[in-house]
């Protein structure tokens, strides 16, 4: 059976997360949106024009007649499938733990460029997203990449991974989240990778794998660019 992953076209935003699970796998999938028909198609369920559920916003990954919405659940979902968890349930359990965190930490990283509205454009909130990206620089990036940074520090045991001696999908999320800290904040992160060996070692290591580094030079990889969640805006960046 093809997965089909819906998602905005033209931005690799939270989609990237199931991407990344999916391409690693190297499991049939289509990327529903970037083919003909495909964004009607993904507003026909958005608009409940569909049978069965009613997903509120994407990514959402469609199984057969399953529709399920939101990143962590997707890839909690897709996580035994795909063999991207551990064998034993506390270890799924804390994978989608931090799997979650790293959903807070996306949330953030998004609200640095929209601190008043989501549906204001950012030249509508330039000097509340100046004061938001201080913030989130001196206390809030440091307070989630060293706490990412612990969890992997904790458990190393040769190869890093974040949770027990295999590769989990949290890997590979860690790998994306770093990487559009690098394009959005590209002075902030310079200065700040040194505290975060683990962290930069493991996105080094997940880039070099067979599947994701073909897929990584392929046509399928999204640029980052100013419509997404990891945004280069200069002035919100340290000097
Ligand atoms: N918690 C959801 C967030 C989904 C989300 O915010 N999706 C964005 C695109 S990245 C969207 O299209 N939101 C539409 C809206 O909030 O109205 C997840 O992790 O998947």
């Amino acid at each position: 059976m093809t997965y089909e992953l819906y998602y905005w076209d033209g931005i690799p935003g939270r989609g990237e997360f199931v991407r990344l699970a999916l391409e690693q796998a190297g499991v049939d999938y289509v990327d529903v949106v970037r083919g003909d028909g495909g964004m009607a198609r993904m507003m026909s369920f958005l608009k409940g024009r569909t049978e069965g559920f009613v997903p509120f916003a994407p990514p959402f990954l469609k199984d057969g007649d399953l529709v399920v919405s939101h990143v962590a659940n997707i890839l909690l979902y897709l996580g035994t499938r795909l063999n991207l968890v551990p064998k034993d349930e506390a270890g799924r359990t804390e994978v989608n733990g931090l799997q979650l965190t790293i959903t807070d930490f996306v949330a953030e990283i998004h609200d640095v460029h929209h601190p008043i509205g989501v549906s204001l454009y950012y030249e509508d909130q330039k000097e509340e997203a100046l004061r938001r990206a201080a913030d989130f620089l001196d206390e809030r990036l440091p307070k989630f990449l060293g706490y990412l940074e612990g969890r992997l520090r904790k458990n190393a045991q040769g190869e890093i991974h974040a949770v027990g001696d295999g590769l989990t999908y949290v890997d590979l999320s860690l790998f994306h989240a770093l990487e559009g800290l690098r394009y959005a904040f590209p002075n902030a992160m310079t200065s700040a990778e040194p505290d975060y060996p683990m962290l930069v070692a493991l996105n080094a290591q997940v880039r070099e794998l067979p599947r994701i580094k073909s897929y990584l030079a392929s046509e399928r990889r999204l640029a980052f660019n100013e419509e997404g969640i990891f945004r280069y805006y200069p002035e919100l960046d340290r000097k």
